[in-house]
């Protein structure tokens, strides 16, 4: 960053002060030179995902998600696993604990997530197998018809179908291909949008940041889904990236989806690296962080950029990914790393992008 840059920063800093001098809310101080303060001004909600865990017994990083950030998704207490672990008995208190934080501190809310692969409760990969079809259907309609009815009113972003695709662009043969056939992805849309017809319902994937097989193949699928009047609103794209891979051609990838008529989303980024982490390393991190904000601040669809945690020492990254680490815009001790700064000042000097009205609607979301 040369003096003239960081300069330009200072004066839009103060211009931001102004917008975030007059809160809609009545949460958290929210400084003139955060992520959320900065952001506000083109519509764009900076988010993270949330470990609850964390909400109710750090005050440290309760303070900085709520000071930095203008959305939130649970990491994992909406998942199927975590809202039903004995069926037909719902545990809702821990998602409903962030719900209402988000509202007291004028947040909106992605669902996450409705229909996936992973995290299912055990009763029901126990009896998948013996299941009918039709059984199945009706209990994966319960479900969404459910969780969306419990929440309604109050979810902006639901992803309905999560990682439906392996990386050849072949659907996954999860439980819902093997049973129900590809249609339990209409479907699902179909019944999140009966249950709450306000929602946002999105498509999420990670590995759809580059342009190719996959990715490919899930612009065919939500091409196909909106030719067919299916009530989908949007692509979420995690954005889980890895200094060894390089960069995505992000931006021209939302476009593309954005000129289906969808909205589009960064729902979980990180950028991972091996340890420790090297300068080299660190500036591809940042690298990362500003190209990924940059695309989404070009692309006027584009109406929410969310980290996945914002804490290193949180992350999920170490447990998945041996001896790599480091991917979040906080390091251990909840100092912010030169991450953090590139998002600032990325969103300081983006007053020139197109303002997203999307981002604005809180309406009755909260
Ligand atoms: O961050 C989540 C971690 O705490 C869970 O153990 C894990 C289980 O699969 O899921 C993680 O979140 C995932 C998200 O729900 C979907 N996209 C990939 C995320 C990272 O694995």
């Amino acid at each position: 960053m040369t003096t003239a840059v960081l300069g330009a920063s200072v004066v839009l800093f103060s211009q931001a002060a102004a917008f975030a001098s007059q809160p809609a809310h009545p949460g958290p101080v929210v400084p003139p030179d955060s992520l959320r303060a900065l952001a506000a001004p083109v519509g764009l909600r900076i988010g993270t995902a949330v470990n609850t865990d964390l909400l109710a017994s750090n005050p440290a990083y309760t303070k900085i998600l709520n000071s930095q950030f203008s959305s939130v998704t649970p990491e994992n207490v909406m998942k199927w696993e975590s809202v039903e672990p004995t069926q037909g008995t719902y545990n809702w208190a821990p998602a409903d604990a962030l719900v209402a934080s988000a509202k007291a501190n004028g947040q909106l809310v992605r669902g996450h997530t409705l229909v996936w692969h992973n995290q299912l409760p055990q009763w029901l990969t126990q009896e998948a197998s013996s299941l009918s079809a039709d059984q199945l259907r009706a209990i994966l309609k319960k479900h969404i018809t459910d969780e969306v009815t419990h929440f309604k009113g109050k979810i902006w972003q639901w992803d309905v179908v999560n990682e439906a695709f392996n990386d050849d662009g072949t659907l996954r043969n999860s439980i819902w291909l093997q049973k129900l056939g590809s249609g339990y992805i209409a479907d699902a849309f179909r019944w999140a949008h009966a249950a709450d017809p306000k929602a946002k319902l999105f498509y999420n994937d990670y590995n759809i940041e580059f342009t190719g097989p996959k990715s490919n193949a899930v612009y065919a699928l939500v091409s196909q889904l909106k030719a067919q009047g299916v009530p989908i609103d949007g692509v979420g794209f995690q954005t889980h990236l890895d200094t060894q891979y390089g960069l995505p051609d992000l931006e021209n990838n939302l476009q593309r989806f954005a000129k289906l008529g969808l909205n589009v989303a960064e729902t979980e980024v990180d950028m991972r690296t091996t340890l420790p982490v090297t300068s080299l390393e660190q500036n591809a991190q940042v690298a990362g962080y500003t190209t990924t904000l940059q695309a989404c601040l070009a692309v006027k669809q584009c109406i929410s950029y969310t980290v996945w945690g914002f804490g290193d020492a949180y992350s999920w990254v170490p447990g998945v990914f041996a001896g790599e680490g480091a991917a979040d815009i906080y390091d251990e001790n909840l100092q912010p790393k030169p991450e953090y700064t590139t998002l600032q000042q990325t969103l300081a000097l983006a007053t020139g992008a197109p303002h997203r009205t999307d981002g604005h609607d809180s309406g009755d979301r909260h």
